[in-house]
């Protein structure tokens, strides 16, 4: 069964970290309901979705994507890039003791859920403003014994990997190469629609993909290659220069 554990939009996302983008007002209400929506779509998908409370006074907690990573033999909780975003990792370490063995990342490693891509049983690492060379090793040495390869890679302009690539099937990933170096000559690669730059962040549940409504020309190139999409709303939390993964942290168990 997959599991995806999730968290309410905080009442104080208007004071979330901003990187990249400009300070826009958001709609607590409107990202709210559009997360539903997205919690809706999950469940729709097949996933078992826990949901945990909001957390007043972390602006940022709603993307637990940068908490932790889980993968099928045990869950490395993170230490995030920003200092605001630390206390975040207490409540999801609770929330996946259950399910996995936990590990942690500690001092001087920094390490952000959205620079890790996985896919298979390699782990690309986006070097980025919230990760650095400290958090690759020690995350490596953590994962390795289990098998996986760990390879880091710059990212520029934009605040982590996963907003320029992710994996929309086993060997396909979808990429912005503006903000990335890599080649990921590995793969099958499918380039986001030069008008829609922040496009390249899908969901993968499963063997479904979640895409963000917000970008219809790359969601066609999408479908021209094969890989349908369900779309959901995400333009509040856009605006908090977050995306579809941030949003969730999925697992089977
Ligand atoms: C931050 O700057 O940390 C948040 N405002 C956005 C985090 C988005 N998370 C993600 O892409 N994994």
């Amino acid at each position: 069964m997959i599991h995806a554990i999730t968290r309410e939009v905080s009442p104080a996302i208007g004071q979330c970290e901003l990187t990249h983008i400009d300070p826009v007002a958001i709609d607590v209400e409107l990202a709210r309901s559009q997360h539903a929506e997205y919690r809706q779509l999950l469940t729709e998908l097949g996933c078992e979705v826990i949901h945990l409370p909001a957390e007043p006074d972390l602006p940022d907690s709603v993307f637990v994507e940068d908490t932790a990573v889980v993968l099928d033999e045990l869950a490395v909780l993170t230490r995030p890039g920003a200092e605001s975003r630390r206390a975040e990792v207490t409540s999801i370490a609770e929330a996946l003791a259950p399910y996995r063995s936990l590990a942690e990342l500690t001092a001087p490693a920094l390490l952000d859920g959205g620079d890790v891509l996985c896919v298979g049983k390699t782990i690309w690492i986006g070097l980025s403003s919230r990760t650095n060379r400290a958090g690759v090793e020690q995350f490596e040495r953590l994962v390795a014994p289990h098998g996986y390869t760990v390879r880091s890679t710059k990212v520029h302009g934009v605040l982590h990997l996963k907003s320029a690539a992710t994996a929309v099937s086993d060997d396909t990933l979808l990429v912005n190469r503006d903000w990335i170096n890599e080649d990921f000559n590995d793969y099958q690669t499918i380039a986001v629609d030069p008008s829609e730059p922040f496009a390249a962040n899908a969901l993968r549940v499963g063997e479904c993909v979640v895409f963000s409504a917000t970008y219809p020309r790359t969601a066609e190139r999408l479908d021209s290659a094969g890989i349908h999409n369900h779309s959901v709303a995400s333009s509040e939390l856009a605006k908090a220069e977050g995306a579809l993964t941030c949003c969730s942290l999925i697992f089977n168990v």
